[in-house]
């Protein structure tokens, strides 16, 4: 399959199968609904499932993604990705290497990649990632082990230093504490003068909403609204 051209990345969900956040609903119920909101790209993020089960999981729910026209990308499991033919996959710092992703995936697939320093940012862009997800904006109880809050003006410096080394144009998501209270704020604050965030990545403001479509809708009006230039 060929990259997606244009990939929206207004609303990006990543997903949290734990109880904690999900509850005891279905994870493609909410997936679906919060397509239906407007989610506009959805990364698959199960840590601790069972390799079997986790394909079966990222095999409904790209049928899923398909039908709304949304890419599906796989958190650090290459392997699953590549078995489901999805559209890509997300690596962390710690997780397998940008070339050997490549390798695996192929060119035609997305590779997103974590950056929570301008150094992470800039190593990433140089190996070829598609896309950067920076963070950890907020703290968040979502993720416990996250290495360092950067706040919106971390999120600021690290898209200065982009657009300073020739990387001005690589997609860009803002993650970790994001939700519908502070999305306006992160949006604003985090614009460089030469490079702006494209969507804030979410995971409880979305998946722990009581109404997920609902919770998307309104993050994606803010979004929209925030990169509409006054
Ligand atoms: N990476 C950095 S923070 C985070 C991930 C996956 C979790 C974000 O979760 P939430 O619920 O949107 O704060
Ligand atoms: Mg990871």
């Amino acid at each position: 399959m060929v990259k997606p051209a244009a990939v929206d990345y207004s609303v990006y969900l990543v997903t949290d199968s734990t109880p904690a956040i999900l509850g005891d609903r279905d994870l493609c119920d909410v997936v679906e609904a919060s397509l239906r909101g407007g989610v506009t790209i959805v990364q698959y993020r199960d840590k601790h499932g069972e390799r079997d089960t986790v394909v079966q999981t990222a095999r409904k729910l790209h049928e899923i993604t398909r039908r709304h026209g949304v890419p599906l990308l796989i958190n650090d499991r290459v392997d699953v990705a590549v078995e489901v033919g999805c559209e890509g996959v997300h690596i962390g710092q710690d997780d397998i290497e940008y070339s050997k992703a490549r390798e695996m995936l192929g060119e035609g697939k997305i590779i997103g990649v974590s950056a929570g320093s301008i150094d992470e940012a800039l190593r990433a862009c140089a190996a070829g990632a598609d896309y950067l997800g920076i963070g950890t904006v907020f703290a968040t109880a979502t993720k416990k082990d996250t290495k360092s809050i950067i706040g919106p003006q971390g999120v600021s410096t690290i898209l200065s230093a982009l657009a300073a080394n020739g990387h001005g144009g690589i997609p860009t998501v803002c993650i970790g504490g994001v939700n519908a209270s502070n999305t306006r704020q992160v949006m604003a604050q985090s614009v460089s003068p030469h490079k702006t965030l494209d969507g804030v990545a979410v995971v409880s403001a979305i998946v722990a909403a009581q109404d997920p479509a609902a919770a998307a809708r309104d993050l994606l009006g803010k979004v929209v609204a925030a990169k509409v230039p006054d």
